[in-house]
């Protein structure tokens, strides 16, 4: 740690709104009830009687008037299952596959225009029993973070609803034998690779069940197939990509500079992806997620991407950055030189619906997922699935993740480079100063064990029961510290401030000392919160251990469904685990 700085910078700006609004309808344990049941074992039929019968008889046609869109969505739908154009269950599902994408974004609409929750709770049920597994899953989870229905909804973490993205074989493998002799257990979950593999240093941290569910649930907050018809507008989706990722790329170089490793260098379209990767991951249905040997050169892929194409959106994309506009599609300029610029851009690089000229910049970014994704058979000779890069769930375990993108980094910091310096009038706070800053604590961070279940991995026969199976693996946490920071205003009344910590690198992993500019853009955010300082006003700011809530906005806390079918009695596990920077604070105290 003795490499690392900590920033503290503060300004004006407002802060976000509580986000808990009265709801009219089932209580909230009710509802979380009707979410675990929907999800527990979502490969097999439902298990609990009251929703099986929903299942069973409900007719989604029989009440249009619960829709509000008329039941267009609903019918739609209908219209596919009957005519068998849906993708059967037992089968992989990828958001990067159009079709899918499509028939989980159907369902997804059908939820959306659902106006109460009984309509949704039987809509789920009935298709949950029709559809694919893997579309289902995505399109209730998308459903309820975009909805009122959903607010305060706990939802169960991923890598316990469906294991097999987050958990290798060999565990899957032993938790099979577990429920096949009946006999409970708890299994090791090692990382991949060898020693023999310099990346493995860090395969803890692209591997965390933790850093995966928040990167599967950024995508679900801000989707790159986001429409507006959907309701609303995601405010700043674009430069939210950015940050997020920025944020990824430059923890994962932090991590490997506290492992001897230098930062990551980006990928070229034009030369061999360095690093392979063996996943030792498998789908539920579908085999094994397929492997790259190291110094693969970049091949088309047939039917989906070609490799020039990459360098072609890529190049239009500099050309924008060099002129200062993007060309819409109607071929107007869309300036970029302001404090918007980021947004366009980003949304041109994500290849988000919101992209201006979706034909002219292509979709670079998603692109290069597909391309990382099937270089292992890129003419789909041996019929292998899509590649760990085509599942957020599953992407940054490979090491070309952080290369790709560290190359979209570059793309964007060469746009921020740009942009004119900031002025000592933007910056200022006037009559704030911030007059101290003190760390309590050893800034110290350590292994420790980290129990999730894999009951939803395996199969069993009722007629036998499920026996307790997890898996056991190693995740990083810090000991306690405390911030304090002093703050003078200097004002006659109070002032609402933003605070943000940051944590930054000084060296390199040679000890070279960082220049200022290569320091700061690799900063990582710690934490940020607002306060209305008064008169000296002295701020303590607490990281506390796992087990108590944590207060920085950059922490985890987890749920567990290890109680689905008991949720009578509690199953709140409200740890905290904060491995960094990433982690979305959304377990609320809603399971009763
Ligand atoms: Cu999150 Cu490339 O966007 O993974």
């Amino acid at each position: 740690m003795k490499c690392l700085v900590v920033i503290v910078l503060f300004s004006s700006v407002w802060a976000w709104p509580s986000d808990f609004s009265e709801y009219d309808g089932p209580s909230f344990a009710q509802r979380q009830q009707d979410i675990n049941r929907l999800l527990y074992k979502v490969d097999d039929i439902l298990q609990f009687a009251e929703l099986k019968e929903v299942a069973d008889n409900f007719d989604p046609e029989a009440d249009l008037s619960s829709y509000s869109d008329g039941g267009e969505a609903v019918k739609h739908l209908l219209t596919e299952l009957r005519d068998h154009r849906l993708l059967k269950k037992h089968h992989w599902f990828s958001l990067f596959n159009k079709r899918q994408r499509e028939e989980a974004l159907i369902l997804f609409d059908v939820f959306m225009h659902c106006k109460t929750w009984q309509a949704t709770i039987n809509n789920a049920a009935f298709f949950r029993e029709r559809m694919n597994e893997g579309e289902f899953v995505y399109a209730i989870y998308a459903a309820l973070v975009h909805t009122d229905l959903g607010r305060g909804i706990v939802l169960p973490p991923l890598y316990e609803v469906t294991p097999h993205l987050f958990a290798n074989s060999e565990v899957i493998h032993k938790a099979y034998t577990a429920q096949m002799t009946r006999t409970p257990g708890k299994f090791q979950m090692e990382f991949t690779g060898s020693k023999k593999n310099p990346e493995q240093r860090v395969a803890y941290f692209g591997e965390d069940i933790g850093l995966n569910t928040h990167h599967v649930t950024w995508h679900l907050d801000f989707p790159f197939w986001w429409d507006d018809i959907y309701g609303y507008h995601l405010d700043r989706k674009g430069e939210l990509f950015f940050w997020a990722h920025h944020q990824l790329t430059v923890r994962f170089d932090i991590e490997r500079l506290s492992n001897h490793l230098n930062f990551v260098d980006e990928l070229y379209w034009d030369k061999p992806i360095r690093e392979g990767f063996a996943p030792h991951t498998a789908y539920r249905y579908g085999g094994e997620f397929p492997a790259r040997p190291d110094n693969v050169e970049f091949t088309d892929v047939t039917g989906l991407v070609r490799v020039r194409d990459m360098i072609i959106y890529e190049s239009r994309i500099r050309d924008a950055i060099a002129l200062g506009y993007i060309t819409a599609a109607d071929g107007s300029h869309i300036n970029i030189r302001d404090e918007h610029g980021i947004d366009h851009l980003g949304n041109i690089i994500e290849s988000s619906a919101y992209s201006p000229n979706l034909e002219y910049y292509g979709a670079l970014h998603n692109e290069a997922h597909i391309l990382l994704g099937r270089q292992g058979d890129p003419k789909g000779k041996f019929k292998l699935q899509p590649g760990v890069m085509e599942h957020f769930e599953t992407a940054t375990r490979d090491p070309a993740f952080f290369r790709l993108h560290k190359h979209i980094d570059n793309i964007f910091k060469e746009h921020k480079d740009t942009l004119p310096p900031y002025t000592k009038e933007q910056l200022e706070f006037t009559g704030v100063v911030l007059d101290e800053i003190v760390v309590n604590g050893p800034l110290e961070t350590y292994f420790e064990d980290f129990e999730f279940s894999l009951i939803n991995a395996v199969d069993h026969n009722p007629e036998f029961g499920e026996v307790d199976v997890s898996a056991v693996v190693k995740r990083l946490n810090h000991k306690p510290f405390n911030l304090n920071i002093e703050i003078t205003n200097e004002n006659v009344d109070n002032k609402h401030a933003v605070v943000r910590v940051y944590l930054c690198p000084t060296t390199d992993a040679n000890g070279v000392e960082l220049s200022l500019e290569k320091a700061r853009w690799n900063c990582i955010e710690l934490d940020k919160f607002w306060t209305k300082p008064g008169p000296h006003r002295k701020l303590r700011r607490q990281f506390l251990i796992p087990q108590a809530s944590s207060r920085s906005s950059q922490q985890s806390t987890r749920q567990s469904t290890r109680e689905l079918k008991f949720i009578s009695r509690s199953s709140t596990e409200d740890a905290a685990f904060p491995i960094g920077c990433f982690f979305r604070k959304d377990a609320k105290k809603a399971w009763v």
